[in-house]
């Protein structure tokens, strides 16, 4: 008979349909947009120096409200300033102005308004190294 047969097999797929449930659940709380993500930096290509002032790129995957955003300087010892940002020239994309800094390792730590209203923080670390490791 073929319900002996049918039976484990429903069941095992009974089982399979719930744990490929039990996967996507998570996956469908993910946002259908990505609200604004940092898509490119400035700071792998052109590093900054030491001992004088820079401007960082900071180029996001949509439209950025420069007035409801900002970025905090964090050194070390966790030190944070905040720096002034304004738009670029492309759209998404922030400026961000930078003191003259000591050799050391710091970060940004950037709150970011999106288009669509959705705040998000996103930390760029970076190093400033002397000209001479620079080369
Ligand atoms: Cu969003």
């Amino acid at each position: 008979m073929t319900p002996l047969f049918i039976g484990p097999s429903r069941a095992a797929r009974a089982g399979l349909v719930a744990a490929a449930l039990g996967l996507l659940q998570p996956i469908a709380w993910i946002p259908a947009h990505a609200h604004a993500v940092v898509t490119e930096d400035s700071l792998a290509r052109e590093p900054v120096k030491h001992g004088e002032p820079a401007h960082v790129r900071l180029q996001f995957n949509t439209g950025v409200e420069i007035k409801l955003s900002r970025v905090m300087l964090v050194s070390q010892g966790d030190t944070e300033q905040a720096v002034p940002i304004r738009a670029g020239n492309k759209p998404g994309q922030l400026l961000v102005s930078l003191p003259a800094l000591a050799e050391g390792d710091y970060a940004l730590r950037c709150q970011v308004f999106a288009a669509d209203g959705h705040l998000t923080q996103e930390i760029r670390r970076f190093h400033v190294g002397t000209a001479a490791r620079l080369k």
